[in-house]
Formats: C-alpha cells, structure tokens, sequence
C-alpha cells in the first residue's frame, strides 16, 4: 500500500518504489500546486520588500501541503490564528474547515493515488474511472484550500485594503476600477449554484484576468487558467456565522483578503 512504499520512494528511483515518487510529483504538476504556490514559495524566498504577516518567510512543504518525510499530501498550517479573521470570518467556521474539512480532502487524495498505484501492481483498472474521479475532487479541494488560506490576513496583518502595483494596474484595466472588480467578483461567488468558488484568474494567452465560477472543487488550472484569488462558497464555509445571507460573507471576505500574496501570485502567473 502507499504508507508502505512512499517513506523509501522519497530517495529510490527504482521499481515500484520510484513508480511512487514519480506518481506523487506528477500529482503535484497536475493539481497546479508547484504551479500555485511553488514558484511563490521560490519568489518570496528572496523577496527584499515588506510583506504582510501572514506572508512572511518562505513557505514550507508543509505550508505548501505535502509532507516531504511521508511522500504525502498533508493539511497545510494556518498562517494565523483560528480567530485572527474575527469579526468577518468566524473562529469555529476556521477550525471546523480547516481541521475536518480540508483534512477530508487531504484523506481522499492520498487515498485516491494510493488506489490508483494499485492498479499498476494489480492490473485490475475496473475501478479506475472512480479513482480518476477521487482524485480530481480531492486533490483540487486540497490546492483551492490551500490557496484559500495563504490569500488571505487578519484585518490588522495585511487583510483587506486594495492591491497595489502591477495587479492593481491590471485590475483597474480589466475591471475599469477596484470597486468594478470586486462587485462582480463577489456577484460571480454570490450566484454559483450550490457548492462551488468565485475565482480571479490569470488567462495567459491573452495575458488578462478573469473573474469566474468554479462548481464544486472544479480545478480551475483544467480551464486553462492560473487562479490567484479565489472564494469559497461551500456552505461550510459561512453558514455558522451567515446562515443564507452569503453576499453579507463575500462582502466580509473582501476585508480579510491578502492583497500582497495575490500580488505575488499574479507576477508569478504571468512568468
Ligand atoms: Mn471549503
């Protein structure tokens, strides 16, 4: 099984061990997470500007959401405290998403690899289409997650405010203004149908951002697009504090957001 066969593909290369190591780094380039937050980890590391807290230092592994030591994908930590988002995001709502519900996620994408490594010993693939599927949902949900989290600050450690510099010139572009921007992304967040994300994404071809949908954990990096920024509209996400009223939470989201990370994400999207 995969507990016994990723703490030694870490330094193999060979057999079913390396088929392993390979499995878990081609998982890390398919789900975008080197895409997301690895090249934001290698532009921080040497950032001489200030940053906000919650950015400070150059992200871990652990940061990043993989456990270098198991070969596993883990729940990344909380830049901040569970109630530093108070009063716009909730401390119970932090501890029960980021605890239970990204842990969820984690649990099912390494479950999924594990199974689909099974095939290739087994060479039973009749449940194959299933575990494609696991591993697309969950693996998404553990990259939106993460992003989630590091994309955003306490009030008073660099959360909310507007962005400066080449995002902010791109925004104001794109959207004619700040406040045309953040209007129809919380309008975009507020409308998709049940469980899902509204998205600020970098489009490469045209080099220009996009506010979109995203269903359920969809990965935004299938469409095409990087993400820098996104919200999540799962109803774990805002019930216990706004029970239905979710444009009151996307309203409150926008003073919790890290400008200075989406920034960076932004630059870093654009190559
Ligand atoms: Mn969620």
């Amino acid at each position: 099984m995969m507990n016994e066969s990723t703490p030694k593909s870490v330094s193999g290369e060979s057999n079913s061990v390396g088929t392993s190591r390979r499995e878990v780094i081609g998982a890390i380039s398919l789900l975008g997470a080197a895409a997301i937050a690895g090249p934001a980890c290698a532009q921080m590391s040497g950032d001489k500007h200030g940053r906000s807290g919650a950015s400070a230092g150059a992200l871990t592994a652990a940061e990043l959401g993989f456990d270098s030591s198991k070969g596993e994908y883990a729940v990344p930590a909380l830049p901040y405290a569970y109630d530093a988002l108070e009063p716009d995001i909730d401390a119970q709502t932090m501890k029960i998403h980021h605890d239970k519900h990204h842990a969820g996620y984690v649990r099912g994408l390494n479950k999924a690899l594990g199974e689909l490594a099974n095939v290739r010993t087994t060479g039973d693939a009749s449940l194959i289409k299933h575990w494609s599927r696991e591993l697309a949902f969950h693996g998404s949900g553990h990259v939106n997650h993460t992003l989630f989290w590091m994309t955003m600050a306490p009030r008073n450690a660099g959360g909310g405010g507007k962005p400066s510099g080449a995002l902010a010139q791109a925004i104001e572009q794109e959207f004619g203004s700040f406040d045309g921007f953040s209007a129809q992304f919380q309008a975009a967040a507020k409308a998709v149908e049940g469980s899902g994300w509204g998205w600020l994404a970098h489009e490469p071809v045209a080099d220009k951002l996009l506010v979109m949908q995203g269903e359920k954990q969809q990965n935004m990096l299938m469409t095409g697009v990087t993400p820098i920024l996104g919200v999540d509209v799962w109803e774990h996400a805002y019930y216990l504090r706004y029970q239905n009223r979710r444009g009151d939470y996307l309203k409150a989201f926008m003073n919790v957001i890290n400008w200075t990370m989406v920034g960076r994400l932004y630059e870093r999207a654009r190559g």
